[in-house]
């Protein structure tokens, strides 16, 4: 999972990237510009119990890729320079950064602090780069069609018109009411709205205090389908600094219930629609992330594609399930483990054994 962080000058992108990955920060430059890389595994009690249980020879969590990038342009001829940023085309979710602490020595381009309006802003600027991307290239088919060509892939050029619309009504292309096909033949050109969007509310600890939804609840009612969360990026990136213990007290007196990295991870597989099943062994226990509804050989997929193509069965028994029988022989005998075939549906926090042949 690989998430690209966005938002409006100073709003605090690189402060939550710091938070996100523990400090850890590799720069790279696009176009002259610092783009921060960053790779975090998924904290999972599960998984760590189940390591404790086997005691692998290697343990591998999920990872969640950030990936941070320069702030947006507000105004002038940079403006929209954005959709040049390769690196924040390849991501498969956006958290939008909206600033609400109130801190007066950092500047904020739009004169005033309000989340709403930054969020707004945001998430039109984003619909305006996918319109124009999507018109450049209608206009290129419109082209040929008119001296009497066909296009060339049908369902991209009906896909591109119902982009167009929904992007003039301020809709995400993610509900244009494209259907599968007409979805793939466009997914090259990695529009930012057929990727969810999440919006972090980066606020000061007093802010906190009065509660989450309060902060998030403007952006909330303007924008219902898009998650939100609030946290103190600031705070956050200090207490990422301490070791775990002093972490915890610090977080219990500031009153944070949740880490902002484990806040982030949650929210992002809810707007992904992922799950996570464990595979386990004296060699390795480990962690995979699949999109929710996934069979049993697709997630087999995720493994090798040779454990989908060979696929004939997956033992299956849920992390709850072997927590309380305490091993697997014992799960085995209380006949907790079972067989499914191809139509199982993987559910969040299953242990696999994929059978198969090639
Ligand atoms: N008081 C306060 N200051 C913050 C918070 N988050 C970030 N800042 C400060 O705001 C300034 C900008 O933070 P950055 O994380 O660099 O913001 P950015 O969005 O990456 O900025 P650009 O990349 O320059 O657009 C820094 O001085 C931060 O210390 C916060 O939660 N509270
Ligand atoms: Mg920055």
């Amino acid at each position: 999972m690989k998430i690209g962080i966005l938002g409006l000058p100073q709003a605090g992108k690189t402060t939550l990237f710091q938070t996100l990955t523990k400090g850890q920060a590799q720069a790279t430059s696009s176009r002259g510009e610092k783009v921060h890389l960053g790779s975090v595994p998924v904290p999972d009690r599960r998984l760590d119990h189940l390591g404790a249980m086997y005691q692998p020879k290697k343990f591998t969590p999920a990872k969640v890729d950030y990936v941070d990038a320069p702030a947006l342009e507000t105004t002038g001829r940079e403006r929209g320079s954005l959709a040049s940023l390769t690196a924040l085309r390849d991501v498969d979710a956006y958290a939008l950064v909206v600033r609400a602490f109130p801190d007066p020595s950092v500047a904020h381009v739009m004169e005033t602090v309000d989340p709403a309006r930054d969020g707004g802003w945001l998430v039109g600027e984003l619909l305006l780069e996918d319109l124009a991307q999507v018109e450049r290239r209608l206009e290129r088919i419109e082209k040929s069609v008119k001296v009497g060509k066909k296009p060339e892939d049908p369902n991209e050029y009906e896909a591109l018109k119902l982009a167009k619309a929904a992007l003039e009504s301020e809709r995400p292309v993610s509900r244009a009411g494209l259907s599968p096909a007409q979805e793939r033949s466009i997914r090259g050109f990695q529009l930012f709205s057929l990727r969810p969007w999440i919006f972090v509310v980066n606020a000061s600890d007093e802010q906190m205090k009065v509660g989450e939804a309060g902060l998030t609840g403007p952006l909330a009612r303007r924008f219902p389908l898009i998650r939100a969360i609030g946290l103190s990026a600031k705070t956050e990136a200090e207490l990422a600094a301490l070791p775990e213990e002093e972490a915890k007290e610090f977080m219990s007196v500031l009153g944070i219930e949740e880490p902002g990295l484990t806040k982030m991870i949650r929210i992002s597989f809810e707007a992904l629609g992922l799950l996570s099943f464990f595979t386990v062994g004296q060699d390795e226990v480990r962690a995979w992330t699949i999109r929710d509804g996934s069979t049993a050989p697709q997630a087999a997929g995720a493994i090798h594609s040779d454990l989908e193509r060979g696929f004939i069965r997956a033992e299956v028994i849920g992390y709850d399930d072997l927590a309380r029988a305490l091993t697997m022989a014992k799960a085995r005998e209380q006949g907790l483990l079972r067989t499914e075939g191809r139509d199982y549906r993987v559910r969040d926090g299953d242990i696999l054994n994929i059978r198969f042949s090639v």
